[in-house]
């Protein structure tokens, strides 16, 4: 096969499998997403096969701090929305830092009992070499999931207000789970949550300090810049699945309040914003990196070191190559 007939092969054969996803099957929505993972090409084409399809599942990002509980929360969510014959997708985030390389399995066994449902569908993803960081591929899964018809969409991932991450906080619904103790943590995070934040859940009540967390929340809440909407606070013990059903409820709440605002599209519309800034980005940084390996970059940085250039105007020459086609 010559490269011009194997190109073609490709395409046909992305075409096919995202027949085969619109369609509802789950293999091919699997292996999309694989694909997506692992292949930047691959990840261009559907991109455009996907982007007329869908714009109708709802978000919901779950995060938190590593350990605070929120796959088991996933879990018991998954349950109860199941009870109600729900249809739920969940896409847990594995940013493969060192600190929560291994979480993928805990968070299968602890999903297992709900995916074995084929009412759910549940996909860990992490970044890859060959792919797009995260926040390039998270925003591309989603829209897969949501075209391949499933209602709704939790994302699970570790942290708040990690850059690469963000992506999550632009979730229709953003639920953020900490623990009993947190009154410890700096003011600046604290001030970020709130930002981010539609409903706090407090998971692990069974331990000390739960009741001290929620008059911090409180306090919070009540000295920040009032808004149409203030967070909802759930006491949650997620591993005897107690205020899971609160948690849940909570959520439909917000989305009856976003559906019935012009929120949800400000929110979309912030999607979409993150999802373009991490595409974009990531196009800079490659093709500064590959600019960082010529002898133009190795000229430029003697004339920085001689202090015959200025560090900006260097910078703007860095800039300037990047963009260039
Ligand atoms: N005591 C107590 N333990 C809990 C509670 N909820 C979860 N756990 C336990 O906390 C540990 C971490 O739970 P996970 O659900 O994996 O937490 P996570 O936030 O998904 O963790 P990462 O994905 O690794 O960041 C597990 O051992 C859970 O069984 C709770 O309400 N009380
Ligand atoms: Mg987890």
């Amino acid at each position: 096969m010559n490269e011009t007939t194997s190109a073609r092969a490709h395409a046909a054969d992305a075409a096919a499998l995202t027949a085969r996803l619109l369609n509802g099957d789950r293999a091919a929505l699997a292996r999309v997403v694989t694909r997506l993972e692992r292949d930047a090409q691959a990840a261009r084409e559907f991109d455009a096969l996907l982007a007329p399809h869908g714009g109708r599942a709802y978000t919901v990002g779950i995060t938190g701090a590593p350990g605070a509980g929120k796959s088991t929360l996933v879990g018991g969510l998954l349950s109860t929305a199941l009870a109600q014959n729900q249809r739920v997708a969940v896409l847990a985030l594995d940013p493969v830092s060192p600190l929560t390389h291994g979480a993928i399995l805990g968070d299968r066994l602890r999903m297992e009992a709900a995916a074995a449902d084929d009412r759910v569908f549940v996909r860990s993803m992490s970044a890859d070499a060959h792919g797009g960081g995260l926040s390039v591929i998270t925003p591309l899964a989603i829209r897969a999931l949501d075209a391949a018809g499933w209602p709704w969409i939790v994302v699970e991932t570790v942290g708040v207000g990690q850059t690469e991450l963000d992506i999550v906080e632009a979730a229709a619904t953003t639920v953020v789970v900490l623990n009993p103790g947190w009154g410890d943590e700096v003011q600046s995070v604290k001030a970020g949550l709130m930002e981010v934040a539609d409903i706090f859940v407090i998971n692990k009540c069974d331990r000390d300090g739960a009741a001290q967390t929620r008059g911090d929340l409180e306090r919070l809440i009540g000295q920040s810049k009032p808004a149409r909407w203030t967070p909802l606070i759930i006491d949650t013990i997620a591993n005897q699945g107690r205020g899971i059903a609160e948690l849940w409820q909570a959520i439909g709440t917000h989305r009856r309040f976003q559906e019935s605002s012009n929120l949800l599209l400000e929110r979309r519309k912030r999607f979409l914003v993150l999802a373009l800034r991490g595409l974009a980005q990531q196009a800079v940084n490659q093709r500064m990196e590959r600019f960082s390996a010529s002898p133009e970059f190795a000229a430029m940085l003697g004339r920085l070191a001689s202090g015959d250039e200025s560090l900006h105007e260097a910078a703007a020459q860095l800039l300037a190559q990047a963009l260039k086609d």
